[in-house]
C-alpha cells in the first residue's frame, strides 16, 4: 500500500458506523491517489508551474465534497459479496482489492450524481446545495464528473493490470457505463416526448427506463465485479442477473416515491420528478387509476415548476392512494424477490442477495 493512498479526511472517519466492514473500508483506503495525479503532471512536464496550475487540492476538494456521505451500498456490496463467495474472511491483501474496487464504484456514484443533477436541476444532494450550484463550479462540474469517472480506469489500471481478471473487469465497467447512459438518456428523450403526450408514459416504458438508468450500475455492477474479483467466472451466475435487475427497479420505485413523498432531510435532496414531468413511478400509477377529469389535472400541471401546480399534483397522488398502493408494492416485491432468491442454487448468491435486499426494504434514504 502506498502513502498516498491512505489519505483520509476527517469526514472519511465520521462516516464510521457500528458495522465492522463499513469502518474498515472507510478507513483502509480511499484510493484516490490525487497526489498520483499531481505527479503524473509533474512527470510529463517536469516543471514545478504545472502543480501551480493544477493545484492538487483542487482535485481533493472535487472528492471531498461529491465522494463521501452516501449510504455506500454500491462499495460495500462488492465487499460483501467476497466475503460471501469466500465463506470466509478475507485476508488484509483481498479486503484492500475490494476495497479499491469498491472506491471505483463509489467514484462512479459520485460522477453519475453530479452529472444527474445539472440534468434534473435538483438542488441538494446528500445534504449539501448540489456542486454545479456551488458559485465557483457551475458547468465544471460537467468536467469534474467526468474526471472523477476516467480517474477510476486509472486506478484500475494501478491495482488491477496485470491479474487475469483485468480485460473482463474493465469491459464490464465500460459496457455498464453505456448502458447507464443509454437509461439517462432514455429518461430524457422519454421525459420529452411526454410533455406533448402524457400517455407515454407506461409501466414498460418506465421499467425499460429504470433497468438501464439504475439497475445495471447499482446492483448487477457490484456484485459482477466481486466475482470477477474472486476469480469466478459470470456465466456460471447468469440466475442471479434478473433478481439484481429486478432488486433495481424496486430500489427506483422507491427513490421515485420518496422524491414525492420522503422526507428531504433524511433523504438529503429535494425531489424535482414533478417539475422535471419525469416518467416516475407515481404518475406511471396515477395515469392507470385517473379519469378523464384527473387526467386533465395532470395534464395541466403535471411538469410546472409553481407550487401551487406541484400541489395539486400531490393531491391527486393522495387522493388516488399512491402511498397505499406503494406500501402494497413494497410487501409483494420483498416476497418475490426473496422467494427467487431462495429458488438459487448457490448458498453464497442466496446470502448476498438477501443481504442487499434487506438493506434496502423500506428504506427512507
Ligand atoms: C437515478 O435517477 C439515476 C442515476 C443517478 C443515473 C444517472 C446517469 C447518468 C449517465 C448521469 P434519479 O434522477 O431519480 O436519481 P436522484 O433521485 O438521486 O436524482
Ligand atoms: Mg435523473
Ligand atoms: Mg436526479
Ligand atoms: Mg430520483
Amino acid at each position: 500500500m502506498h502513502d498516498a493512498d491512505i489519505e483520509f479526511t476527517e469526514e472519511m472517519r465520521l462516516l464510521q458506523n457500528s458495522s465492522d466492514t463499513t469502518r474498515r473500508f472507510n478507513t483502509l483506503i480511499r484510493p484516490p491517489s490525487p497526489r498520483l495525479l499531481g505527479f503524473d503532471l509533474l512527470r510529463v512536464n517536469s516543471r514545478p508551474l504545472v502543480i501551480f496550475l493544477f493545484p492538487v487540492s483542487t482535485f481533493q476538494i472535487i472528492l471531498d465534497y461529491n465522494v463521501p456521505r452516501g449510504k455506500l451500498n454500491r462499495g460495500l456490496a462488492v465487499i460483501e459479496t467476497c466475503k460471501a463467495l469466500k465463506g470466509d474472511e478475507l485476508s488484509e491483501d483481498e479486503f484492500f482489492l475490494a476495497s479499491v474496487l469498491g472506491w471505483c464504484l463509489e467514484w462512479l456514484q459520485a460522477c453519475l450524481l453530479v452529472l444527474d443533477d445539472i440534468m434534473d436541476n435538483s438542488e441538494t444532494r446528500r445534504g449539501r446545495i448540489c456542486w454545479y450550484r456551488q458559485p465557483k463550479v457551475g458547468l465544471n462540474a460537467i468536467n469534474h464528473g467526468i474526471l472523477l469517472k476516467t480517474h477510476t480506469h486509472r486506478i484500475f489500471r494501478r491495482y488491477f493490470k496485470g491479474k487475469p481478471y483485468y480485460l473482463e473487469l474493465t469491459e464490464l465497467c465500460d459496457e455498464v457505463g453505456y448502458q447507464t447512459s443509454l437509461g439517462q438518456m432514455l429518461d430524457l428523450v422519454i421525459t420529452h416526448d411526454g410533455k406533448n403526450d402524457l400517455s407515454k408514459y407506461t409501466m414498460h416504458v418506465y421499467r425499460r427506463i429504470v433497468i438501464y438508468k439504475t439497475s445495471y450500475y447499482s446492483f448487477y455492477l457490484p456484485v459482477a465485479c466481486a466475482l470477477l474479483l474472486s476469480g469466478e467466472e459470470l456465466e456460471k451466475y447468469n440466475g442471479i442477473k434478473e433478481i439484481l435487475i429486478e432488486m433495481g427497479v424496486y430500489f427506483q420505485v422507491q427513490d421515485d416515491y420518496l422524491d414525492c413523498f420522503g422526507d428531504p432531510e433524511v433523504a438529503g435532496k429535494i425531489g424535482t420528478d414533478i417539475e422535471d414531468h419525469k416518467c416516475s413511478w407515481l404518475i406511471v400509477q396515477a395515469l392507470e387509476l385517473a379519469d378523464d377529469d384527473e387526467k386533465q389535472l395532470l395534464y395541466e400541471n403535471y411538469g410546472k415548476s409553481d407550487p401551487i401546480s406541484v400541489k395539486k399534483v400531490k393531491s391527486l397522488y393522495q387522493e388516488l392512494d399512491i402511498q397505499g398502493i406503494f406500501s402494497k408494492y413494497e410487501v409483494e416485491s420483498y416476497e418475490k424477490l426473496l422467494s427467487a432468491i431462495e429458488a438459487q442454487s448457490s448458498s453464497a448468491m442466496r446470502e448476498i442477495l438477501k443481504a442487499l435486499l434487506e438493506k434496502i426494504y423500506q428504506r427512507k434514504k
